[in-house]
């Protein structure tokens, strides 16, 4: 799975109110993407500034997305797509700035447990397409090496 994580900053001038609108209907139009297979975008409700650690202050924040990939090919798929670009010129019209991160597990066996879910990927007698979103259940049938990949990547912190 490709993860990429962004900070969104509505433009000078435009109201809560309607940053959260468009954050919505960014949210709907989603779904039609081609490749994506998840979007999300939550509104920032506080920026607390009393951290135990030095406090590192890059500014006001108003929404954190986060875009996920099945594979490589997804995201070429992405990227290539009409419907794609047609939302990234709905972004331009409620994203003042963006600054985007690539994050990679911490752990070796999340790169594995990655790997074991991607359905493009052969796996000896198993040939059923399976994705990490929670909603789904994990069939009784599945190989417990996928099984396990998959609720590895369930959980919070991998
Ligand atoms: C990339 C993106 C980050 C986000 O929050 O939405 C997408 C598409 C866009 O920038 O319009």
């Amino acid at each position: 799975m490709i993860r990429l994580l962004y900070l969104l900053v509505k433009p000078a001038g435009m109201s809560d109110e309607t940053f959260r609108a468009e954050c919505l209907r960014h949210y709907e139009m989603s779904h039609d993407v081609p490749g994506l297979h998840k979007y999300e975008v939550r509104l920032v409700a506080e920026q607390p500034t009393d951290t135990h650690v030095p406090f590192f202050d890059i500014g006001y924040v108003d929404a954190i997305g986060e875009c996920w990939f099945q594979d490589d090919a997804a995201y070429a798929t992405y990227m290539a797509s009409d419907i794609r670009k047609a939302w990234f010129e709905h972004g331009k019209t409620f994203i003042g700035q963006l600054k985007p991160f690539a994050p990679r597990p911490l752990l070796a066996k999340a790169s594995q447990a990655e790997r074991l879910c991607n359905p493009h990927i052969p796996y000896p007698g198993d040939s059923m397409l399976y994705c990490v979103q929670m909603e789904v259940k994990i069939p009784d049938s599945l190989p417990a090496e996928r099984a396990d990949a998959i609720k590895l990547l369930r959980s919070p912190r991998h």
